[in-house]
């Protein structure tokens, strides 16, 4: 026998098997659909930390012959210390034919070994018929756990939990989908109380596991800061808008910001998804929306101020952070003049008098500079730019670790995210805002980049 607990997830086909195996191993990769009969041999899954592992599910087909198979180990009489030997036999006889495919393949971890943990749905009324099922089990005489899974819903929870109270020593509630961190744990705490052996070193792994998750939130806040000085400092080179100007070719423009564009978004992708393979996502999408910025101006209502602040209030907080006085000036004209504003700021690097710019400032956005003496095109100079990232990176992270391994949908980024940067407290705008400039100017290292981490993490632990 392994030295980590092992667990047979059995019941009726379709009761959410196999989505309590994903979401607790942490596993997007157990197979799960609405099809009755998805899984169909025995597969064993584990949560693992480090390179040890905690403990080991395996993934059972349903059972399908129940009261056959129950007729079957009644067609010899034998006295209740004997009925763990018929399972035995029930399954060594039947191992080689067709007759019992489910059933073999369900019973056999649990004669190896195994503790049961039956699943049941909550949402559909209690029935005789799964009476042949527990009694099956019962006869293993392993340790049994019943788990009532509302799928749609809890209406029949409680009588469920009357006629599982006679078959299993530990009945709980849990949704696979939905169930929180501390939920897993709190499950996890009794799947220890069903090995009494293995009790206190089952809590130890559970406590272990806890600290693991904190760790990796943390590391979380740190990718979470990198990817933001990395977003808030992106310069892309650019001799083409030279040439452009040189030769008025007013098509290399919209071609040089899509790009811009698109690096941005890369960016930003990759953030995700080093998160979420810190966090074992293998193929999570999102409804998130790209992040658009080549085509708005500053204050473009979709996209900007839908992520990061409002118009009034980024005029309130840049004052407050002492943000490019240039910026807030024409933020307060109306976004219109902004470039003179930029220029007037320094932020074009002392060539105003190189003959192709007062031509290439008419054409890019108003938050993309260009340096002519470097060529380089960026940093975005809108200090709404870090809200947007800021709000965009949380919103994407809280989905996601709120996101059960046994959902196969796309990560849902609902409405009430948007305005998350928006409602922070003023003192916290400013104060974020201050961050973000001294991290673009001192990098990851800064004092800055370590007390944007201690905020986001605390966000993200919420
Ligand atoms: N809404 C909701 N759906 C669930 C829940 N648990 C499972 N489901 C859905 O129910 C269907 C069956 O889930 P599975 O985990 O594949 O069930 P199973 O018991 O392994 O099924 P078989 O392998 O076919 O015996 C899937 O479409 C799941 O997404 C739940 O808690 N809530
Ligand atoms: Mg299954």
């Amino acid at each position: 026998m392994s030295d980590h607990p092992v667990f047979a997830v059995v019941g009726h086909p379709n009761k959410g098997k196999s989505s309590v195996v994903s979401a607790l191993t942490q596993n997007d990769q157990v197979k799960i659909s609405p099809v009755s009969g998805t899984t169909r041999v025995s597969q064993r899954f584990t949560l693992k930390l480090d390179n040890s592992t905690v403990f080991e599910l395996v993934d059972t087909p349903g059972f399908q012959r129940a009261n056959k198979c129950l007729a079957w180990l009644n067609r010899q009489e034998v006295s209740a210390d004997q009925r763990p030997q018929r399972v035995k036999e029930f399954v060594s006889h039947f191992r080689e034919t067709k007759e019992f495919m489910d059933e073999v393949e369900l019973l056999t971890p649990i004669i190896n070994g195994a503790g049961i943990i039956y699943v049941v749905d909550g949402s559909l009324p209690y029935s005789p018929e799964y009476e042949t099922e527990m009694e099956i089990l019962r006869w293993t005489g392993s340790p049994r756990l019943a788990l009532i899974n509302p799928i749609g819903g809890d209406t029949f929870v409680d009588q469920w939990q009357q006629a599982l109270n006679q078959y299993f020593s530990l009945v709980r509630v849990f949704d696979p989908l939905h169930a929180s961190f501390d939920q897993h744990l709190q499950l996890l705490r009794t799947f220890g109380q069903l090995d009494t052996h293995k009790t206190q070193a089952f809590d130890h792994a559970i406590e272990e596991l806890e600290h693991y998750r904190e760790l990796k939130l943390q590391q979380a806040a740190r990718i979470m800061v990198e990817n933001l000085h990395r977003l808030l400092t992106w310069q892309q080179s650019s001799r083409r808008l030279e040439q452009a100007a040189k030769e008025r070719l007013n098509a290399l423009i919209p071609d040089e910001i899509a790009r811009f564009n698109c690096q941005l978004n890369q960016m930003e992708r990759e953030g995700q998804k080093q998160l979420e393979a810190l966090f074992l996502y293998h193929q999570l999408e999102s409804d998130i929306a790209q992040l658009q910025v080549h085509e708005t101006e500053l204050m473009d209502e979709t996209q900007w101020s839908l992520w990061g602040l409002e118009k009034r209030q980024l005029i309130l907080v840049s004052a407050g952070a002492g943000a490019a006085i240039g910026l807030i000036a024409d933020v307060g004209l109306g976004g219109t003049s902004l470039m003179t504003g930029a220029v007037s700021g320094g932020l074009l690097g002392g060539i105003s008098g190189w003959l192709g710019l007062d031509w290439i400032k008419d054409k890019l956005p108003a938050w993309l500079p260009y340096s002519a003496e470097k060529h380089l095109l960026g940093p975005v100079r809108d200090p709404n730019f870090a809200f947007v990232i800021l709000g965009r990176a949380l919103s994407h992270a809280q989905a996601m670790l709120a996101h059960s391994h046994a959902d196969r949908s796309q990560l849902n980024i609902r409405d009430e995210q948007l305005k998350r940067m928006q409602s922070l407290e003023l003192k916290t705008q400013v104060r974020l805002l201050k961050q973000c400039q001294q991290l673009r100017k001192e990098g990851p290292q800064s004092k800055a980049a370590d007390k944007l981490r201690q905020w986001i993490y605390q966000q993200l632990t919420a």
